[in-house]
């Protein structure tokens, strides 16, 4: 039998390390017989992935530098990508950021600059990452973001990252829209938190691991490998009728009154 991604160029945005959620998507992925493409922000992340994809033996088609605080950087990184591979089938899309100092405390203290930087890399991200990436999709796409609760409650600490998030999960409504007429889907996944690097040092995190144990419907903290198995079946044609969704990889927790 052939596998859910044969042949196909799937690019992964955002592993840091071991423990990042884009690295549980990349071994989904590459079981499933995909090509894959990755895009680095830091030296420190490439250096990771790098070892990482040499430890498991998974071979990367390009790796190529991406900062998407920059429109130059996400048109460059997609240029090379079409100049070495050609066209793309998919856009895996993990990565967030927010200034330390807005993940706590009062949200009315937000500043205007944390908030638009969040926005910025968060949200706006993912529209940047659309249009770089649409000439590339010209046999049809799928693409894949990451988010999480706090966009539809107000969750402790996550302050302005929610409110990206919020944003983030709107512009995949409209992305798809927009895109769909090309063959191109545009969904996330609402993963339950899970201990990585950009986790680490953040306020109540630990607590929310807790509060999912013992009160989401199946008792456990999802792991980056559920997320990753998700994130194969929106990449996959598994999911060639579904677009525009938010699917919660969170135990259930989202369901709980
Ligand atoms: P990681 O810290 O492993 O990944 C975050 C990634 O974001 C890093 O690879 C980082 O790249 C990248 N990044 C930050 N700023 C930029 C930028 N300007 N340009 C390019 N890349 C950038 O954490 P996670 O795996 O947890 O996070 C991935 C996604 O999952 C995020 O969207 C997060 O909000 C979401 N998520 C996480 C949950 C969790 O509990 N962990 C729950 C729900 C959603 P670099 O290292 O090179 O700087
Ligand atoms: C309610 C929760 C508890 C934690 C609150 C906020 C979490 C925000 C996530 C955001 C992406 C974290 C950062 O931006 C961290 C950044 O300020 C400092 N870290 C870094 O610079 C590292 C080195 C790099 C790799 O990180 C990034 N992002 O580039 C939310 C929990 C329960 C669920 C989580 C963690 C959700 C989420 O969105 O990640």
């Amino acid at each position: 039998m052939t596998k859910l991604l044969e042949g196909k160029n799937i690019v992964v945005m955002g592993v840091a390390n071991e423990r990042s959620i884009a690295w549980g998507i990349t071994k989904s992925l590459h079981n499933a017989g995909a090509n894959l493409i990755f895009t680095n922000r830091q030296e420190r992340s490439y250096k990771k992935l790098t070892k990482l994809l040499e430890k498991h033996n998974v071979e990367a088609k390009q790796m190529v530098n991406c900062d998407v605080a920059s429109d130059e950087s996400i048109q460059n990184a997609f240029q090379k990508i079409k100049d070495d591979i050609g066209v793309i089938h998919g856009v895996v899309h993990s990565v967030a950021f927010a200034n330390r100092d807005d993940l706590k405390g009062a949200f009315s203290d937000t500043s205007r600059d944390g908030f638009l930087l969040a926005q910025e890399i968060s949200a706006f991200s993912l529209v940047a990452v659309t249009k770089a990436a649409k000439p590339l999709m010209t046999e049809g796409g799928s693409i894949v973001t990451q988010t999480y609760l706090g966009s539809e409650r107000a969750v402790k600490n996550y302050n302005v990252m929610g409110v990206a998030k919020a944003s983030l999960e709107a512009s995949v409504r409209y992305l798809a829209e927009d895109v769909g007429k090309n063959g191109i889907r545009v969904n996330a996944v609402s993963a339950g938190p899970i201990r990585t690097l950009s986790a680490k040092g953040v306020s109540g995190f630990n607590e929310i691991n807790s509060i999912i144990e013992e009160k989401s419907p199946l008792r456990r903290n999802v792991d980056q490998d559920q997320v990753g198995d998700a994130s194969l079946f929106f990449l996959s044609d598994l999911s060639r009728g579904v677009t525009g969704e938010v699917l919660h990889v969170d135990s259930g927790y989202h369901i709980i009154g």
